[in-house]
């Protein structure tokens, strides 16, 4: 029999579907066997009866990204990815945002040239699309998810990002033509807009206005239209960042419909509500900006709710790091900024996985396998990844977690890896962590970070098999 280069010895392996004890035998990176009694590894690793869950796919994840406002993301490919590792992520999924008037092409060149030398774990990239002229919509974006950038953002709001619904309509129907997946920011730009001019003239200028800026209602109301939009042109769509009742209410029905509406949702719409972005006159709600904001008590159970039930099919972080002090994060237009002048986003990439498997898992809300579908195996699916990345299975790339269960971890922001000053979950109490992240068979987290800057690898995806459209519109002219 073949020796591997490492064993993990005695693993409770969770895969999407199954749980069972084995050994897991890497060679060449990738899982090469997975029995009971495997010969020795160059290196062996004892799981001890340690949960083994695939390693993370953070599909939704900022880094590096030029905002245009004067505020500075905090996280490279560097650190963001290291940051990931040591939460127990091993594929990343950024963004490559192409800037109004600029192509497509540009926007993914710029974006491989600030990853070069820098990623510690792999990487694909969504594309942003903002400009979708004749010619990106015929020649640029179709070469493009032929070389493997497969699926794109595009966004109902932000006045730099946002597509109107005839743009939307002429992006979604490259998409299905093409086979590419398309993710949806949805909330409704005009109806943020006015009620931001009148908070401000009101004097209310603080970051819990933030919140009132983006009801609900804003964000059922273009969640509504993005479906009716993807379903005029036939094509499925993942609708990101879902934060309460509202929006899930929306794509259940359009679910129970038969509609191919995917969802993803993200920490801070369990863990988080409108309360953090304060409720007196100082700025520090800032740290918890993010949009759309968190919403409340009733929302968050809703989002259980919905991960428990299979409404949504992803959790990632939507990490988008500002630093609280100094100039040039939250604070870059002043220190005590109107909230509609502070960046958007709260970091998130490493805490993310331990969050769910504390407080899903651990608390028997949701299974060890509905946490790896969530985690892991959805996302390599969605985004043409599957079956190299996403699953403990023979041939899969031995991207794993060993997880440490039961003690008490107090979040605190020095125990992070991530270049933001704060964590905005500071004070949470966990009972898991990950122990040892390996990245393709090689130990990226042990307590310490392991992974050398530029061993991640870039992925091309695959056209992803849940992009397909029913087929059942009538013919479209
Ligand atoms: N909202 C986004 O849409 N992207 C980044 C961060 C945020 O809050
Ligand atoms: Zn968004
Ligand atoms: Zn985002």
């Amino acid at each position: 029999m073949q020796s591997f280069d490492t064993v993990i010895r005695n693993a409770r392996v969770a895969t999407a579907a199954d749980e069972f004890h084995s050994d897991i035998g890497i060679l060449d990176g990738r899982i090469a066997a997975l029995a009971v009694g495997l010969p020795a590894g160059q290196r062996e690793i004892d799981a001890a009866g340690r949960y083994v869950t695939p390693g993370g796919i953070d599909s939704h994840v900022h880094f590096d990204q030029p905002t245009g406002d004067g505020s500075v993301m905090a996280d490279d490919f560097f650190s963001g990815t290291t940051s990931a590792a040591c939460g127990g992520t091993t594929t990343v999924i950024p963004f490559a945002c192409q800037q109004k008037g600029q192509t497509l092409r540009a926007a993914v060149e710029d974006y491989h040239r600030r990853a070069d030398g820098k990623p510690v774990i792999d990487y694909a990239f969504h594309l942003i699309v903002t400009d979708p002229t004749p010619r990106v919509l015929r020649d640029e974006l179709p070469a493009l998810i032929n070389e493997g950038y497969t699926s794109f953002k595009i966004y109902m709001t932000y006045d730099a990002l946002k597509l109107s619904d005839r743009d939307i309509l002429e992006t979604l129907s490259v998409a299905r033509r093409e086979g590419a997946m398309v993710m949806v920011h949805a909330e409704n730009s005009d109806c943020i807009a006015w009620l931001t001019e009148r908070l401000l003239a009101a004097g209310h200028t603080q970051p819990r206005y933030h919140a009132a800026s983006r009801p609900m209602l804003v964000e059922r109301e273009a969640t509504h239209r993005a479906i009716a939009l993807a379903e005029l042109v036939d094509v499925p769509i993942l609708v990101v960042h879902v934060s309460g009742r509202e929006s899930v209410d929306q794509i259940r029905q359009a679910q129970n419909l038969g509609l191919k509406v995917y969802a993803e949702t993200c920490p801070q719409y369990l863990f988080l509500t409108a309360d953090a972005l304060g409720c007196d006159d100082g700025f520090e709600g800032a740290q918890c900006i993010c949009s759309p904001p968190p919403r409340d008590a009733a929302n968050q159970q809703v989002i259980w709710d919905g991960l428990e039930n299979g409404s949504f099919a992803v959790f990632s972080s939507d990490h988008a790091p500002f630093r609280y002090h100094g100039p040039d994060g939250k604070r870059a237009h002043g220190d005590n900024a109107a909230f509609n002048q502070v960046a958007n986003g709260i970091p998130g990439v490493e805490t993310r996985m331990a969050l769910l498997w504390s407080e899903g898992v651990r608390r028997g809300r949701i299974t060890p396998q509905d946490f790896v579908a969530l985690t892991a195996t959805n996302a390599a699916r969605l985004y043409g990844l599957y079956p190299r990345k996403g699953s403990i299975a023979i041939g899969a790339d031995a991207d794993l977690v060993i997880w440490d269960e039961g003690g008490h971890i107090h979040l605190d922001n020095a125990m992070l890896h991530h270049n933001v000053d704060y964590t905005p979950y500071a004070g949470m109490c966990l009972s898991a962590w990950p122990a040892i992240t390996l990245s393709r068979g090689e130990v990226v987290w042990d307590g310490q970070p392991r992974g050398a800057a530029g061993r991640g690898q870039f992925l091309p995806c695959l056209r992803p098999d849940p992009a397909r459209p029913r087929r059942r519109a009538a013919e479209l002219p």
